[in-house]
């Protein structure tokens, strides 16, 4: 079936609207088949990304297909320590930059990856230890965090801390020895420097319930149940010949402990079963609401660190692989998802011609940031406001991408001058942060 560009857009705002209630996550039900990644997980309110590299720019086979099928892109390594930080305090952004400004000018948003790590660090800083190591980390993660501020959409604010095998403990490594707060540490420091940004937890071997993953749930209920500050736990998906049959099981109890799930370095060993594993990691993560977003760690075979073994979705030549076809029917056949909580009510307020907004709310003890994403109807908005009741003895504290004349009880958010337009069934996001407790009510959206 073809429609025409605007009657799909009349189609998906028409989508929109019936879910624009949903204070929490809400989920935009599909409107017609999509012909690429991206576009077709937007369908369902989610992204689709790939990991790139700035030295990878000028190749046009590979840039066509980044452009034509990610809506996300993240940095494979132009933003990891020994990248950003080559001597103790001299940062170095221009890959890092080069690829925000790529992904900006093609209406992608930025995954940030990573600003702890144990390996990838820098000479200097493996050379140090106890208060000087912790000083120099927490240092890099508040630098590079607001140096991106505004620009990323999740941060792997830690990579891989968590030991493989069946301890469920913490890896051993320079920064573990700084004491165990390392982690909660880092997570403070990214929530000041970049309060608007997803902060993400990633791991690898944590594509099932096992040791590993049950270790860092443990770790996450207890951020939880202290007011660190996280939003999202990266399961990275590097994955062989099977899948774990409670890889979906493992997204969802991540998801109730009130954290979104993002798969992602998704890439699968090539074989028999390729495009089955892909297909089955994209459904599973379609049926979490809390699963925001899916990431394959390269573009072809031959851009793979899994040399050999052909584990993408294109191959070598570009062309699109049976695995990539599985993705794609699997996005498109994912259908609307059912919103989590609250459920959608009969009785909100209609929505105010011209645009729509939904709000989604990372808290935690005493605070929270909301994310709101404000979606313009069936003709394109120049100008919006968005109307959020501030539940009493709260105030909003700051905001971004937004103005906001007051703080407390109705507070409403103007657009700034570099997203006011919105195409017709587009969409532009902004956030604030806040103490108390969010807003639940559902916002209101004026266009003009
Ligand atoms: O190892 C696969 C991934 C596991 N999870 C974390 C990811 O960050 C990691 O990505 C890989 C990249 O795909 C590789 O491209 O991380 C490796 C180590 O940082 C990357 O390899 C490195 C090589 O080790 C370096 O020698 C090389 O200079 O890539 C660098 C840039 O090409």
């Amino acid at each position: 079936m073809s429609i025409p560009r605007k009657g799909r857009f009349a189609l998906l705002s028409a989508a929109a609207v019936s879910v624009v209630a949903a204070a929490s996550i809400a989920v935009i039900g599909s409107a017609e088949a999509a012909s690429t990644l991206g576009a077709s997980a937007a369908q369902t309110g989610r992204y689709f990304g790939v990991a790139t590299s700035a030295f990878k720019f000028s190749d046009t086979p590979y840039m066509t297909i980044v452009n034509r099928e990610f809506n996300s892109l993240v940095a494979e390594n132009d933003m990891k320590w020994d990248a950003t930080e080559p001597q103790q305090g001299r940062f170095t952004f221009t890959n890092g930059d080069r690829l925000v400004s790529h992904a900006q000018a093609h209406g992608m948003t930025v995954r940030g990856h990573t600003l702890l790590w144990h390996a990838q660090q820098p000479s200097w800083a493996q050379g140090l230890s106890g208060a000087a190591l912790r000083n120099a980390a927490i240092n890099h993660v508040t630098q590079v965090a607001t140096h991106f501020r505004g620009k990323i959409h999740s941060w792997d604010v830690v990579n891989e801390a968590f030991a493989d095998g069946g301890s469920g403990a913490r890896r051993d490594s320079n920064l573990q020895r700084t004491g165990n707060d390392w982690i909660e540490a880092a997570f403070r420091a990214a929530r000041a420097a970049d309060p608007g940004a997803k902060l993400c937890y990633n791991d690898y071997n944590t594509d099932g319930i096992n040791a590993k993953s049950t270790g860092i749930y443990n770790m996450v209920r207890d951020f939880k149940a202290r007011g660190v500050p996280i939003d999202c736990v990266g399961l990275q998906s590097h994955l062989g010949t099977t899948l774990d049959s409670t890889y979906q099981q493992n997204i969802q109890r991540f998801a109730d402990l009130g954290v979104d799930v993002q798969i992602t370095e998704l890439d699968v060993q090539q074989g028999s079963n390729q495009a089955n594993i892909f297909a089955s990691v994209t459904r599973a993560c379609l049926a979490v609401a809390r699963c925001t977003g899916i990431t394959v760690w390269g573009v072809r075979d031959s851009d793979s660190w899994r040399t050999g073994q052909n584990p993408l979705l294109f191959d070598a030549g570009g062309n699109k692989k049976a695995a990539y076809t599985a993705v794609l029917n699997a996005l498109n056949a994912g259908g609307p998802t059912t919103p989590t909580s609250p459920t959608p009510s009969t009785s909100n307020p209609p929505v105010p011609a011209g645009c729509s907004a939904r709000v989604t709310l990372n808290s935690w003890t005493g605070g929270y940031t909301a994310t709101v994403r404000v979606t313009a109807g069936s003709s394109p908005v120049n100008g919006w406001s968005v109307g959020v009741t501030v539940p009493s003895g709260g105030a909003v504290t700051n905001a971004w991408n937004a103005t906001n004349t007051s703080t407390s009880g109705p507070v409403t958010f103007r657009n700034v001058s570099y997203n006011g337009s919105v195409a017709a069934g587009g969409f532009t996001e902004f956030g604030f942060q806040g103490t108390g407790t969010g807003p639940t009510a559902n916002p209101t959206c004026t266009a003009g």
